[in-house]
C-alpha cells in the first residue's frame, strides 16, 4: 500500500475516506444488519456531521450505500448528530436522532423509512412534524446540552419512553420522554436516572440483561429482578470513555436505580480502558443476542489524517451478556470474525517461558491476525504484594513500564513488532498478592504503546485494567490486531483494551509477534494459536 493507506485496517469497519465518529441506529431488518454512522463527506476532520450507511449479512463484510440522513430542513440543517434506531410492534424501524437548527440549537426529530420493500432502506424521509424534542423556556433544557436519543421501549402503560443525553451544571442527566404514538413526546418530570460530578452524558444507552446465560435480551423486555437487570452507559465528554452502571429498573416510578457500588461517573467500569468511544447496542432477533458498536478514532496528529485521508474506525461488533456474578459484563468479538481466518494456523502448546524470554510466532501474517493464549502461573505464594495506594491500573501500567520485573509479570504478547523490536506493542499482565496472606490476587492487564512508532507525534498512552479472574486457573488472552489497531481482551472478554498504533518499521512482511515473559518467575504457556486474518469486503 501507498504510504498514506498503509495504516488502513484489513478486517475492521471503515468508510472509503474522509471522518467517521460515532456508530448510529445499529439494527438487523429482515436479515440485514445496518449501521449508520457519524461521516463527514467533506474531510478527514470533524464537521458537516451526516448518517453515513452500511448494510451486512455477517457484521463483517459490508456494502456502502449513499448517506441516509442529512442536513435539508432547518431542524436538521446545521448536522445531523447521534441517535438510534427503534423497531416498532409492526416491523418497521424508525430513526431517532439530533438535528442542530438554524440556532445551533440540539433538538430531536424522527426519519422513517421511505421504502420498506427496499430491503436496504436506503432512503428515508423526515417527518414535517420535527423536531418532535426541542429545548425551550419553559422545559429548562440547556440547547447545547441534549442529544443523542436512545433505542426507545414499551413501558407497562403502553406507552413508548426514549432518554435524551444531557447536562445542568455538572449533573449528567437522561432525560426522559414519553409517548403513545411515537410523534408526540411529552417530557417527563423526572429524569430516568442523573448524577453529579460526571458532566455530559452523551449517547447513553439502556438495556436489558438476563441474569442467566450470554442470550440477548429484546430492548422493551422485562421481568423480575432475579431475571433481568438493566444496563446504563453513558459516554463520559469529560475523559472521553464509556462506562457503565448495572442495576434494576422500577418501571412504575420510570428510574434506574444502580446496584450498590456502581455510581455513574468516571468511577464506573468501563466497556473498554483503551480507545473506545460513543457506543451503542442493539437487540439481535435473528441470532438473539446483543451487540455493541463503539467507535475509536486515531491516535495519530490531526496533520496525519488530513494527509491519510481518513479518521475513525469502528471496532469488530462485540456480543455482550452479563456475567454470572451480575457485577460485569462480558464482552466478545461476534463469531462471524472467525470466517477471516484463515487455515494457516501456529499452535504452541505447553511451552515454558522462562525469565526473560521470548518466543516468535512465525508463519503469520502478524500485521492482520488473531491470536488467542491460555497463559498458567505456578507457585502465586510467590506473587509480590500490590502496594495498597496502587488503585488505578492505568498508573499501575505506565509507572511500571514493561521492563520493570514482578515475580509473576509482565508476560504476555508483543504485537506490531520490528525484528529487533525497535518497535512493538505489548499486552501483558501482571498479577500481585491482595495483601500478604490473604489468598486474594489482584491482575492487571496492560496495553503498553509506548515503543509502538518510531514516529514521535502519536498519542502512545497506556492502557490499564483490572480483570476480575482467578490466576489458579489459565489465563487467557485475545488479540485482534488489524494493520493499526489491538484490540485486546483479557479473561475472556472481562477486560477490554483497544489501541491504535502506527509502526514504521513493523509493518507488512517486516511485522512480528512474539509470546514474552519477563517477570522473574516461569510462565506455561498452554495453548497458543494464532491465525492469519483476510481482509474484508468493506468499501
Ligand atoms: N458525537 C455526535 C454527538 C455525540 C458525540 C456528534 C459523541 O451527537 O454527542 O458527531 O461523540
Amino acid at each position: 500500500p501507498s504510504v498514506n493507506q498503509r495504516y488502513r485496517t484489513g478486517f475492521h469497519f471503515q468508510p472509503p475516506k474522509n471522518w467517521m465518529n460515532d456508530p448510529n441506529g445499529p439494527m438487523i431488518y429482515k436479515g440485514i444488519y445496518h449501521l449508520f454512522y457519524q461521516w463527514n463527506p467533506k474531510g478527514a476532520v470533524w464537521g458537516n456531521i451526516v448518517w453515513a450507511h452500511s448494510t451486512s449479512t455477517d457484521l463483517i463484510n459490508w456494502e456502502p450505500h449513499p448517506p441516509a440522513i442529512f442536513p435539508s430542513e432547518p431542524f436538521d440543517i446545521n448536522g445531523c448528530w447521534s441517535g438510534s434506531v427503534t423497531i416498532l410492534p409492526d416491523g418497521k424501524p424508525v430513526i431517532l436522532y439530533t438535528g442542530i437548527d438554524p440556532k445551533n440549537q440540539q433538538v430531536q426529530n424522527i426519519a422513517e423509512p421511505k421504502n420498506l420493500s427496499d430491503p436496504y432502506l436506503r432512503e428515508w424521509t423526515k417527518s414535517t412534524l420535527n423536531p418532535l424534542m426541542a429545548p425551550d423556556a419553559v422545559n429548562g433544557i440547556n440547547a447545547s446540552s441534549f442529544r443523542d436519543p436512545t433505542t426507545a421501549w414499551l413501558g407497562q402503560d403502553k406507552k413508548w419512553r426514549v432518554i435524551i443525553g444531557s447536562k445542568i451544571d455538572r449533573r449528567g442527566l437522561a432525560i426522559t420522554y414519553t409517548s403513545k404514538d411515537f410523534l408526540k413526546w411529552e417530557k417527563s418530570p423526572e429524569p430516568l436516572h442523573y448524577d453529579d460530578g460526571s458532566g455530559m452524558w452523551e449517547c447513553p444507552d439502556f438495556f436489558p440483561v438476563t441474569r442467566s446465560g450470554s442470550k440477548g435480551v429484546e430492548t422493551s423486555s422485562f421481568g423480575e429482578p432475579n431475571e433481568i437487570k438493566h444496563v446504563f452507559k453513558v459516554s463520559l465528554d469529560d475523559t472521553k470513555h464509556d462506562y457503565y452502571t448495572i442495576g434494576t429498573y422500577d418501571r412504575v416510578k420510570d428510574k434506574f436505580v444502580p446496584d450498590s457500588g456502581f455510581k455513574m461517573d468516571a468511577t464506573a467500569p468501563r466497556y473498554d480502558y483503551g480507545k473506545y468511544y460513543a457506543s451503542k447496542t442493539f437487540y439481535d432477533s435473528g441470532k438473539n443476542r446483543r451487540i455493541l458498536w463503539g467507535w475509536t478514532n486515531e491516535s495519530s496528529s490531526v496533520e496525519d489524517d488530513v494527509e491519510k485521508g481518513w479518521s475513525g474506525i469502528q471496532t469488530i461488533p462485540r456480543k455482550i451478556w452479563l456475567d454470572r456474578s451480575g457485577k460485569q459484563l462480558i464482552q466478545w468479538p461476534v463469531r462471524e470474525v472467525k470466517g477471516l481466518r484463515t487455515k494457516e494456523v501456529k499452535n504452541l502448546r505447553n511451552e515454558v517461558l522462562k525469565s526473560g524470554s521470548r518466543l516468535e510466532v512465525s508463519g503469520v501474517t502478524a500485521a492482520q491476525a488473531d491470536v488467542e493464549v491460555l497463559f498458567k502461573v505456578r507457585d502465586l505464594e510467590k506473587a509480590d504484594v500490590i502496594d495498597p495506594s496502587w488503585t488505578d491500573p492505568q498508573l499501575i501500567c505506565s509507572q511500571m513500564n514493561v521492563s520493570a520485573k514482578s515475580s509473576f509479570g509482565p508476560f504476555g504478547l508483543m504485537v506490531l513488532a520490528s525484528k529487533n523490536l525497535e518497535e512493538y506493542t505489548s499486552v501483558y499482565f501482571r498479577i500481585f498478592k491482595a495483601r500478604q496472606n490473604s489468598g486474594k490476587f489482584v491482575v492487571v492487564m496492560c496495553s503498553d504503546q509506548s515503543r509502538s512508532s518510531l514516529e514521535e507525534d502519536n498519542d502512545k498512552t497506556t492502557y490499564g485494567a483490572f480483570v476480575d479472574i482467578n490466576p489458579y486457573k489459565p489465563i487467557p488472552l485475545r488479540a485482534l490486531i488489524d494493520q493499526s489497531v489491538v484490540e485486546s481482551f483479557g479473561g475472556k472478554g472481562r477486560a477490554c483494551i483497544t489501541s491504535r498504533v502506527y509502526p514504521k518499521l513493523a509493518i507488512g512482511k517486516s511485522s512480528h509477534l512474539f509470546a514474552f515473559n519477563y517477570g522473574s518467575q516461569s510462565v506455561d504457556v498452554l495453548n497458543l494459536n494464532a491465525w492469519s486474518m483476510n481482509s474484508a469486503q468493506i468499501s
